[in-house]
């Protein structure tokens, strides 16, 4: 048995297993006088005990008589941790969380959480003692982007399922979520004066099924959900190409002025907003205004990927274009790797996807090596104007693909990454030759193209999400294949009191726990 069962492995833990804190009736939340994200965090903190004691424990900021007190506190904190660290020092009768900032004091909490047993995540379990090991923990993340991507375009998923993948992504301290809200197969925000994408450009999905798309407050309420979990929505709209929704509904974005069907298949490459009218541009700047009203996020994802259909100047002017656009409306570019290509201005991000990095891979088809030649220098020149990188290697942590060929749901065009394959490996070393100060971080996708509704999410994206996530956050020194399988075994019992559907990978000795 493991230790512990922390996902993501902390930086420093001292556990003492034969002493423990427990949760009681009159057990207390402090916080500081003041602090209104600490009082929101402790009352998180207190429903999710609630599940299991009578009484959900009052949450205030000073305590008369208790004998049992949890702290989170911004005093005695240690900036050197920074604004996502904390300590959390579980004594027998008291717990202290310590954090120069509210994300610190989150991240705390989860720990916590993740200490405690592992029922009190049932919605209403029976009352029963929880009790965490007596323990000393210093914790702070490696990489400032840790993310998770969703596509909500090939098959959409309603902002409920969304919110339900949030307090999964909380719980591992992922803290962003990529959307990807336009394809090929749908349009799934609403934009004023563009009724057309959604009405139309959103009705489908991949198999023909209706689709479906975000209101303004739909989005807006995402956004705020995550936020109070201090995740950062990022939303992607993909362009030039991957747009036939968009070309569909509006025949004067199409350079011959007629608008193509609705697309339900699974095909990539074949569509392209056209870079030789004034409307494309008036468009995207509607669509980056607006959603950049609707997302507080200093990001703005423009896709960029798989473009068959313009020659490289325009597909470079293009991104040029754009990107000039996305920085006056005050946000800063994301793209896929393809936009290397074009001039990559101080500020912005390469998403890193095909696996082209340590080249001559089997995988690759014909012609990768000129293509691996070509990102590279278009990445070095990125980096050295100011850009920095996010590492989505598609071979390692897309979610999308199957685990094995046995697999019902996925693809394979980048290989079938099982969980050991989707974490043991090292940013240093499949990115040697990329500076750690210029990588932002780490992001899994979940294409969708045969992943249809949350049951099938959490099938792929779980157990590989929980690896990524230690990926971003914990020092690579520290992880090894053979001690966090045997951790993430222990996260069978949390995962299914949760409702997630989990892939029982083979590779892990999975501890499905009967307590309750
Ligand atoms: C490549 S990754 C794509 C997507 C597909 C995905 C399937 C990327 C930037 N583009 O359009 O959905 O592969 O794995």
């Amino acid at each position: 048995m493991a230790p512990h069962a922390l996902i993501p492995l902390p930086a420093e833990v001292r556990i003492e297993p034969s002493d423990s804190f427990f949760v009681e009736e009159g057990t207390r939340i402090v916080v500081d006088p003041g602090d209104e994200d600490g009082l929101r965090i402790g009352e998180m903190l207190s429903e999710l005990i609630g599940n299991t004691i009578e009484t959900m424990p009052a949450v205030d900021t000073t305590v008369a008589e208790a004998t049992s007190v949890i702290r989170l506190t911004r005093t005695g904190a240690d900036p050197s941790l920074g604004p996502e660290g904390y300590l959390l020092d579980v004594g027998p009768t008291e717990v202290t969380v310590r954090a120069i900032e509210p994300e610190g004091l989150f991240y705390g909490v989860q720990t916590l959480r993740q200490l405690l047993p592992a029922r009190m995540e049932y919605q209403a379990a029976f009352p029963s003692p929880l009790g965490s090991p007596v323990a000393q923990i210093r914790d702070m993340p490696r990489f400032g982007w840790r993310g998770a991507m969703l596509d909500v375009a090939r098959h959409f998923l309603p902002a409920e399922d969304v919110m339900r993948f949030i307090d999964f992504m909380a719980l591992h301290k992922l803290n962003v979520l990529h959307l990807h809200l336009s394809d090929d197969q749908g349009w799934r925000v609403e934009i004023e004066g563009w009724p057309r994408l959604t009405e139309y450009g959103g009705s489908t999905e991949v198999g023909g099924r209706s689709g479906g798309f975000y209101s303004a407050e739909d989005l807006e309420g995402i956004v705020a959900y995550a936020a109070e979990r201090f995740i950062d929505v990022v939303p992607e709209i993909d362009m030039p190409g991957h747009t036939n929704a968009a070309l569909a509904s509006y025949p004067e974005l199409n350079c011959d002025g007629v608008a193509p069907e609705l697309y339900t298949g699974t095909s990539v490459g074949f569509s392209s907003l056209c870079p030789d009218l004034d409307v494309t541009y008036t468009f995207i700047d509607d669509v980056v205004r607006q959603i950049g009203a609707m997302v507080p996020s200093p990001w703005f994802h423009m896709g960029g990927d798989e473009v068959r259909e313009l020659s490289e100047d325009e597909y470079a002017d293009f991104v040029g274009r754009v990107q000039d656009i996305v920085r006056a409306r005050g946000k800063r570019m994301v793209g896929w790797d393809e936009v290397a290509l074009a001039d990559i201005q101080d500020g912005a991000l390469v998403q890193l996807w095909r696996p082209l990095w340590k080249g001559g891979d089997e995988a690759l088809e014909a012609g990768a090596a000129e293509a691996a030649t070509a990102l590279k220098g278009g990445v070095d020149r990125a980096l050295a104007a100011g850009a920095q990188v996010i590492l989505s290697p598609a071979d390692r942590v897309y979610l999308d693909l199957k685990y094995d060929s046995t697999t019902a749901l996925g693809l394979t065009w980048a290989g079938t990454p099982d969980t050991r394959e989707s974490y043991d490996w090292r940013v240093d070393e499949l990115f040697a030759d990329i500076p750690e100060a210029s990588i932002a971080g780490v992001e899994a996708p979940l294409w969708s193209e045969t992943v249809r509704g949350m049951s099938d999410v959490e099938f792929m994206a779980f157990p590989r999400l929980a690896g990524v996530a230690e990926i971003g956050w914990s020092a690579a020194d520290s992880r090894s294949w053979d001690e966090y399988r045997l951790r993430l075994g222990e996260q069978a019992e949390r995962w299914t009191a949760l409702g997630i559907n989990f892939y029982r990978s083979p590779l892990v000795p999975w501890r499905e726990g009967s307590s309750n």
